[in-house]
């Protein structure tokens, strides 16, 4: 069964989300009650519990999680050194530096964040998970109980996000600015969620959903909350705990967030309060309140591939194939792909763009750089140092540890003096390329055709090269 989003909002959700949130926030501020919105998310209380006390009686100076205290901690920039600030409230910033992308691991300093909202303070302590849905017996599950009754997974996931790449897009389209920097490799520790559902009877079957939600919405807002289909689900997906083998920071989860192995970022719901396991999507009524899209408003409304054609995207209670790639190549069964896995992908972190390089004693420079492709296996990746006319092959080096983790390339070019631009593509292990450049919104695209990336009203999921060149500059050796 299928919905049509008939409201015309294709506007990308996160400007719209942003300003939605400040408007609350002054009138917050005006009432006193901001530091019950950090308390609230402390506690770990959901929008159906009842809030009133706390709302109504703390005031700034009563909570520790008041703001007075938070701004005499170190600033986001302070934290993050590796870190360009796109938006400090709520925290957005990308990797600054091309560099990052020559290292296999990216450390929590450099690995970009991306906040619909503010990031909650949470006391470890008091944080539920809560099971409910198609399960034998609805629980609460505190942190506890996830880190130490269950069996321990560690992966190493190539985490981006779907608007990783908008920057690039022409005409420009709303939301924030990322250019390449929304990408990080890390190690993720945490409990297999299949473990969690076997121990407390889930309905795995296949074709059903478990829709994951965080806890940082201030109250009123929508949940950020997303269906993640069971074979999935069954397959690899955490709940993590570590990156890098530290707790994760506050901004990256911190206690609990999903993992979702190969998936975009927007699949690895943060500070996770709730699990509901569904025989379908989140969608319709039930999950929305009026004219309020509650529950479903990152599921089917945003993180969707929307042709310039298209007043919105169209909903469905379920997809017969997750793959974004070929879901965008099935646009008679799926109008609309979903952001599910990610496609495949490189950059090259040296030279960094507008370097100026000198080449060793035998004349030769070696690119650097980071290829991945999702849940599937990286196969080659090709540099050209002429603008894309002619490409030769580079070669990985560095661990290789699984499909979900991207791969370090290096490509050795005999390099004579002038201004080059050095472009890299990759192909995943089924033969899917790196389209060249991003289609015009006129031509409707909905799948990548013609070496060309559909441009898309969302921004989303820009893996044309071209427009990731790096201009550089060879001197004499
Ligand atoms: N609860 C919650 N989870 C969330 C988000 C959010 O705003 N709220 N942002 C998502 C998006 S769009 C991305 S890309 C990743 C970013 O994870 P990071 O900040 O650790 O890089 O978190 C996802 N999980
Ligand atoms: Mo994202």
């Amino acid at each position: 069964m299928a919905y049509q989003n008939t409201d015309g909002n294709t506007k990308d959700s996160d400007e719209e989300s942003a300003s939605r949130f400040l408007k609350r926030r002054r009138f917050l501020h005006a009432t006193g009650a901001v530091a019950g919105v950090a308390a609230l998310a402390g506690c770990g209380q959901t929008q159906d519990e009842s809030t009133e006390t706390e709302t109504s009686t703390a005031t700034p100076t009563e909570s520790p999680t008041a703001t007075p205290e938070q701004e005499t901690g170190p600033s986001l920039q302070e934290k993050y050194p590796g870190l360009e600030i796109l938006s400090p409230e709520p925290e957005n910033a990308q990797a600054a530096q091309r560099e990052t992308y020559t290292h296999f691991i990216t450390p929590r300093e450099e690995h970009y964040i991306r906040n619909h909202y503010p990031s909650p303070q949470i006391d470890e302590q008091e944080w539920t998970i809560s099971l409910t849905g198609l399960v034998d017996s609805e629980v609460d599950l505190s942190m506890e109980e996830i880190k130490h009754s269950f069996s321990t997974e560690s992966v190493t996931h190539t985490m981006q996000c779907s608007g990783n790449g908008r920057a690039y897009f022409e005409p420009q389209v709303g939301g924030n600015q990322w250019s390449f920097g929304a990408v990080g490799n890390t190690v993720w520790t945490g409990t297999p969620v299949s473990a969690i559902l076997e121990q407390y009877g889930g309905n795995t079957s296949e074709g059903n959903f478990l829709s994951v939600m965080g806890g940082d919405a201030p109250e009123g807002e929508d949940i950020f909350c997303r269906s993640i289909p069971m074979q999935k689900v069954l397959d690899d997906t955490l709940l993590a705990y570590e990156m890098n083998g530290a707790p994760m920071s506050a901004e990256h989860g911190f206690p609990v967030r999903l993992l979702v192995p190969g998936w975009y970022g927007n699949n690895n719901v943060k500070w996770v309060n709730r699990m509901h396991v569904m025989d379908k999507m989140v969608i319709g009524d039930e999950w929305e309140d009026g004219d309020q899209r509650l529950y479903t408003h990152w599921q089917q409304y945003s993180y969707r591939v929307i042709p310039e054609e298209d007043d919105g995207a169209e909903q469905y209670e379920d997809i017969p194939v997750y793959d974004t790639r070929e879901q965008m190549n099935r646009t008679d069964e799926i109008r609309n792909a979903y952001m599910y896995d990610q496609m495949a992908k490189s950059l090259i972190g040296y030279p960094g763009a507008g370097q100026t390089v000198t080449p060793n004693p035998a004349g030769q420079i070696e690119v650097l750089g980071v290829a991945w492709a999702g849940d599937d296996r990286v196969d080659t990746v090709e540099v050209s140092t002429d603008g894309g006319d002619t490409f030769g092959e580079a070669e990985f080096f560095g661990p290789a540890a699984g499909p979900n983790s991207w791969r370090q390339f290096r490509y050795v070019w005999d390099a004579s003096p002038g201004e080059y631009t050095l472009v890299s593509r990759a192909t995943d292990e089924q033969g899917r390329s790196q389209p060249s450049t991003i289609s015009a919104p006129e031509e409707q695209l909905r799948g990548i055709e013609n070496d060309k990336f559909p441009w898309n009203k969302g921004g989303y999921a820009n893996t044309a090269y071209m427009p990731h060149a790096v201009d550089c500059t060879v001197e004499e050796g």
